[in-house]
């Protein structure tokens, strides 16, 4: 396998996992990435987080498979590479990236489709392509600019050149650089995460994913039904409550 993948307290935890290859990734790895992601979709997994093994995330797509590739070859992994990271985004649950080494290219990508991205102080992103010849294809040239805006992400695709964790932090690549482990802190904020109401976090994260659709009065619509929904919940009832209570809550997903 060319990923690890287990579950602990409802977190979900994916290990890319290529380690002697910088964990490059392959038509292997994203097959076993979207089996993962199919088997895990239904479950009811609170935070998933995506790590890499050894000293990358992800270096990028795999230059010693892509090298043989025809223009078709080409065009069909950059098309399966994108509906798996598009599988990624729509995660009905919250996703954190814990980016502890190179996040270069199809790495980079695959970064950005998470909700949350953390640094690792040896983090470094990059969209190097141009370097080979070719453009980012799993989604980079879309979604680089939403993060950064326009002008940053044409500097950072047309030169290749790598941003260090604060700079990442700072154009707004990653929400934050980790003093210490990355993925302990991602594991932390998991566990708050996971604290919460569940039903209501996963309605945040279709809220805010509407922004990326709908017009703001339509926004707002979408907003006011999952807000009515949540009172069809027992998690209202026992968040209220435990307020009232002044106690803890607790939160059973329902
Ligand atoms: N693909 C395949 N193998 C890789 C990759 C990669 N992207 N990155 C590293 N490796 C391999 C190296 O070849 C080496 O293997 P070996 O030991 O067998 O020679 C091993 O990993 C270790 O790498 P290095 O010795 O190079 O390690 P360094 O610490 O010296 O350097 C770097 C680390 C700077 C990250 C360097 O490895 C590097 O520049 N890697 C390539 C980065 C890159 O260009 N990434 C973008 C790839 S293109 C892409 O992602 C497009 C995505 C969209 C695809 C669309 C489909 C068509």
């Amino acid at each position: 396998m060319t990923i690890q993948s287990q579950v602990d307290n409802q977190i979900g935890l994916i290990t890319l996992h290529r380690p002697q290859q910088l964990n490059a990734i392959n038509q292997q790895l994203l097959s076993d990435l979207e089996n993962t992601l199919d088997e895990w979709r239904n479950q009811d997994l609170r935070v998933l987080i995506i790590t890499g093994a050894g000293k990358a995330f992800a270096a990028g797509a795999d230059i010693k498979q892509m090298s043989s590739f025809t223009a078709v070859d080409a065009e069909r992994f950059a098309r399966a590479g994108q509906r798996i990271l598009r599988k990624i985004e729509h995660f009905p649950a919250p996703t954190i990236a814990a980016v502890n080494g190179f996040a270069l290219g199809g790495g980079c990508e695959l970064a950005m489709c998470c909700d949350i991205i953390l640094a690792g102080p040896k983090a470094r992103f990059g969209q190097p392509e141009v370097n080979l010849g070719v453009i980012p294809g799993f989604g980079g040239t879309q979604r680089l600019v939403r993060r950064v805006g326009r002008q940053a992400a044409l500097e950072l695709m047309m030169t290749g050149r790598m941003v260090k964790a604060s700079e990442a932090v700072q154009i707004g690549i990653a929400l934050r650089e980790t003093e210490g482990d990355v993925l302990e802190a991602a594991r932390d904020l998991a566990a708050t995460i996971a604290s919460k109401g569940p039903v209501a976090v996963r309605y945040v994260k279709q809220s805010v994913d509407g922004t990326d659709r709908l017009d703001l009065d339509s926004g707002l619509a979408m907003e006011a039904s999952l807000f009515g929904l949540c009172f069809a919940t027992e998690d209202q009832k026992e968040g209220m409550q435990a307020f009232v209570e002044k106690r803890a809550a607790n939160f059973i997903g329902k």
